[in-house]
């Protein structure tokens, strides 16, 4: 190995599992092509330059010899499956037992009706997947075999023919078995015996020689039990969002490869910006390449396209290297989460001598959690993400499995929903601890988006066995799943678990007092001594941070060994909040944290979601058992009503379908009202200037409210619905995350117009990296016509990413300027106009909207025209101001509106409705358009 002077730093050691991402295969097979082409073409031209002729052969031969592969793709819809007793199907793979037996007509869809339920006796049974193929002699010329699993759920018995190649047991780890020569021929079967992952779970836990609990999910989620025990998508033994299907199959690619062991063969492991060294101005990349061949020489040649940094050194390459490429940064533009900048991304190939190796993609960005004091006088640390030295206030959400079925999971379902994200004004979104490391696509999209990644490893509120055998197995499924990602600029933080040191510290499962020493032992052997160490011995540098758990106290709980007295501790770290015995519309109820991670209420789907799980209309109304059935956290639906009770009118229709699609409005009017207030409360707490001296309470840099998707139809938590449709409360976050944005509080909340202390006060925050100023307009209406009954302007001025008290207001004297007779007579409506083009509203309730007087405000859509290919535009009128007026489309149009759930305070509004996909069938006569509004709750 000869030095590259200052641009490259050179290690060789020993190798680790692989990690082909599809970069890589797609890299493979686009080779081998190109070769074989090259080959073919070649012959035509032997006469002429003999000589030549022999030099082409030799680098011919060299390029063939130095990697020739055939891969034999195995999925496909040739498999049979059989539990050995009732079911017997030929199906598609990648997939499981459920979307076979539904594609054979042999089951009805797993979502419909209690399915969850009458299909569970599939999974207590063990499956035999077979696959027939052939071979060719060339193919079984190879001196070198080996069968290929991406992902297989869960464990199986390997066989081939008759020769038994392995077990697998974990969803999270790819398997790659080698296959000797006398177990292939020119016609084989492939034979996957899978265990019942509930059977598996409950034999490891018998088997294990200590309790590790919970034993099963809380009977309202109608699961299963010991998942703790079993490497598979937590919350596939059921959640409190979600069904128990505990799926069996395979999922993801699978292949049986020839190789000739004179190949070279040299696989891109990973890519990692690692950090960026300001001294000389240059990133250092680190790339990992592995090879089964014995010592030999090679060129590698990098090249970072777009860019003038190509980089050639000869090697000798012995099984593992690791390089660490110094790329100057005068040809690098940085990644920027969304709002703050462009998505800068490269692409870095590698070559040995002209035959390419691999390629990632990346963005160059600089990530640091802050955890500092504040000085003598304020307690705690701060929480907050540096990204390009820039400080960043989290917007964002919790991201689960978008089906039980993964295989049932389509690129532009993720596009969509990581786009309703971008949308919404998010940047970042956390990969939740209970579901799965989600595919290559997903982080692509969210590289491409700016959605940065919270990425939990998968494990959650739960205790887990720390036997050798699990820990070797969560050893190796987070090197590959940190050697499978980390080239992704979206990742920016890895998390060991969600809400586990919560359940050791609080004591969630009544451990004993003599237990506790050691269930504290095995969590710091799991979490630390695994998974934080693996963690670091793949990411190098100190670009992307890791916590060891969520919500945890950061740098203090690692001073408290790992588990803090209170991880919820608002002064330390990340915190989740629920409140549900609070009215979760009064902003005073939240706690004011350093970084809110979790926190939400549930509502209902829409009717239409809700015709995809059942056609019986007797099973939607408030107190069906249907709909208890698909509730799978405790008196939540009790919850639900008496928080609507407690700021909403309740329906009074008889017409039940009516009645029930109105109970879905109001709960949904509930969801987005308590975001918008959880979020009013950090974004005003935003600045470090906010810091309560007396509570050191403030500065709170983030907001992920729990949860932005759903797995099937239910009441949860999310803002977007099975089917991809908005809930109000996605366009109540998409206005709350709005970067510049106006906040109207009154202290204290909801305050009666005699209180001679009440205020009102006005803030402006600016998140933009740039001066923004504009006009703050605050208008008092009433409900029964269109009048203004007082306005008041303030001129802002903002500094880039600041935040302003723009004033206080007494309450009363402010009322007493307006004809406003009590406060359920008046509503109070701001507008900011800032950099002449762009404009934020805000609304104040004086009271709870139950106890205004609502007016029948004649809502009417005047007109809708299509706009371009996927823009309708909606013009609709009132004669009097409308509340939470919400526009609802059928079901097969999907898309979104410009706004929705909003006041109308003026006659005339207009809408856009954006299709996800070309509308070419638009007629104004079948645009099937529903408006409504507040008032027509009371209305029988
Ligand atoms: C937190 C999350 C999830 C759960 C949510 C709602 O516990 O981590 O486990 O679904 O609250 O209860």
């Amino acid at each position: 190995m000869h030095n590259q002077g200052k641009n490259l730093h050179i290690f060789q050691f020993s190798r680790s599992p692989s990690t082909n991402s599809s970069s890589e295969s797609e890299s493979e097979s686009k080779s081998s092509k190109r070769k074989r082409h090259h080959k073919h073409r070649h012959h035509s031209s032997k006469s002429k330059k003999h000589s030549s002729c022999i030099v082409f052969f030799v680098i011919a031969f060299l390029l063939f010899s130095l990697s020739h592969s055939i891969r034999i793709p195995l999925t496909g819809d040739n498999w049979f499956i059989t539990d050995n007793r009732s079911y017997f199907a030929q199906g598609q793979i990648p997939g499981t037992i459920h979307t076979i037996l539904l594609a054979a007509n042999q089951i009805t869809e797993p979502y419909w009706d209690f399915n969850d339920i009458n299909l569970r006796s599939l999974v207590y049974s063990s499956w035999t997947f077979t696959k027939n193929f052939s071979l060719t002699q060339d193919f079984l010329t190879s001196t070198q075999f080996i069968l290929h699993f991406d992902q297989i759920d869960t464990v199986a018995n390997i066989t081939l023919n008759e020769c038994f190649l392995g077990q697998t047991n974990s969803m999270f780890i790819p398997y790659t078995f080698n296959v000797i020569r006398s177990c292939l021929q020119l016609n084989n079967q492939l034979r996957i015996d899978f265990q019942s992952p509930i059977v598996y779970a409950l034999n490891q836990a018998k088997a294990y020689n200590d309790s590790v609990p919970p034993d099963c999910t809380p009977d309202v989620q109608h699961g299963e039990c010991h998942v703790q025990f079993i490497r598979k998508e937590p919350c596939s033994f059921s959640w409190d969002w979600g069904p128990a299907f505990a799926p069996i199959g395979i999922p993801g690619d699978l292949f049986l490869e020839g190789t000739n062991h004179t190949d070279i063969f040299i696989q891109l492991e990973s890519v990692n910006v690692a950090s960026y060294q300001s001294t000389s101005n240059k990133w250092q990349v680190d790339v990992l390449l592995s090879s089964n061949n014995d010592l030999f020489d090679c060129q590698l040649k990098f090249i970072l396209e777009n860019t003038s940094f190509i980089y050639d050194t000869s090697i000798r390459f012995d099984r593992n290297l690791s390089i660490s490429l110094l790329i100057p940064d005068q040809d690098i533009q940085l990644w920027w989460p969304n709002g703050y900048g462009d998505q800068k991304l490269y692409k870095l190939s590698i070559y040995n001598q002209e035959q390419f190796i691999g390629s990632r993609t990346i963005g160059f960005r600089t990530v640091e959690l802050i955890q500092h004091d504040y000085g003598s006088t304020i307690n705690g640390t701060s929480f907050y993400f540096l990204v390009n030295y820039q400080s960043i206030f989290i917007k964002g959400s919790n991201w689960i499995p978008a089906d039980a079925f993964q295989e049932r999971v389509t690129d532009e379902q993720l596009e969509r929903l990581l786009r309703s994200a971008q949308l919404a004004n998010m940047n970042m979104l956390r990969i939740w601890g209970g579901g799965i490391y989600e595919r290559n696509s997903f982080y692509e999209i969210a590289d491409r988006l700016g959605i940065m990644l919270w990425h939990d490893f998968m494990f959650a509120c739960s205790l887990y066995p720390i036997d050798d055998l699990f820990l070797k197995n969560v050893h190796d499924e987070v090197i590959y799943q940190v050697k499978r990602l980390q080239s992704h600029a979206s990742i920016v933080l890895w998390a060991g678990n969600n809400e586990n040191e919560a359940a050791v510290a609080q004591n969630w499962y009544d451990v004993s007092e003599e237990q506790m020493p050691k269930v504290k032992d095995d969590y710091r052997k799991l979490y630390v001594d695994i998974i934080m160490n693996s963690v670091k011995e793949v990411d190098k540098g100190n670009n992307r941070p890791f916590v060891t758990s969520s919500p945890s106290n950061g740098l203090e709980t690692i001073k408290e060994n790992y588990i803090a007295k209170d991880p919820g501790d608002p002064l330390y770290g990340d915190v989740h909040f629920y409140g549900y015995q609070n009215d979760s519309w009064d902003p005073t109820t939240y706690p004011i944290t350093r970084f809110l991670s979790e926190t939400g209420i549930q509502s209902l789907p829409s009717l239409d979601t809700w015709y995809q799980a059942t056609n019986d209309t007797s099973n939607l109304n408030m107190n069906s058992s249907f709909l208890l059935h698909r509730e799978h956290s405790q008196n939540q639906i009790t919850a639900m009503i008496y928080h609507i009770q407690s700021n909403l009118p309740v329906p009074i229709t008889n017409d039940s379908l009516k009645n029930f699609t109105q109970w879905i409005y109001l709960s949904q009017i509930n969801q987005a009202m308590t975001l918008k207030s959880i979020s009013d409360v950090c974004r005003v707490h935003s600045s470090v200037n906010m810091i309560n001296p007396n509570t050191s309470q403030g500065h709170t840099m983030g907001l992920m409210y729990w949860q932005i998707n759903d797995i099937w139809q239910a009441p949860t938590w999310s803002s977007i619905e099975y089917n991809l449709k908005w809930k109000m409360a996605h366009y109540y976050v998409k206005h709350m995350y709005e970067p510049v944005y106006p906040i109207v509080i009154l202290t204290p909340y909801l305050a009666n117009l005699t209180d001679k202390n009440a205020r009102i006060s006005f803030y402006v925050i600016n998140n933009l990296l740039n001066e923004t100023h504009g006009q703050l307009m605050c208008l008092v209406h009433t409900l029964n016509k269109f009048s203004v009954q007082l306005s008041i302007a303030y001129d802002v001025a903002l500094d880039l990413t600041s935040m302003q008290h723009v004033a206080d207001l007494s309450y009363t004297s402010l009322m007493k300027r307006t004809s406003c007779s009590n406060d359920n007579h008046c509503i109070l409506h701001c507008s900011f106009d800032y950099n002449h083009q762009h404009y934020i509203d805000q609304t104040l309730f004086l009271t709870q909207p139950k106890n205004y007087q609502l007016y029948q405000p004649n809502l009417h859509i005047e007109n809708i025209q299509q706009i371009t290919s996927t823009d309708i535009v909606i013009r609709i009128t009132a004669t009097r101001p409308a509340l939470f007026v919400w526009l609802d489309i059928s079901a097969n149009r999907s898309g979104y509106f410009s706004k929705n759930g909003f006041h109308m305070f003026e006659p005339i509004i207009t809408v856009t409705f954006h299709s996800w996909v070309p509308i070419t069938d638009f007629d104004r006569a079948n645009f099937d358009l529903r408006i409504s509004s507040l008032f027509d709750v009371t209305q029988p």
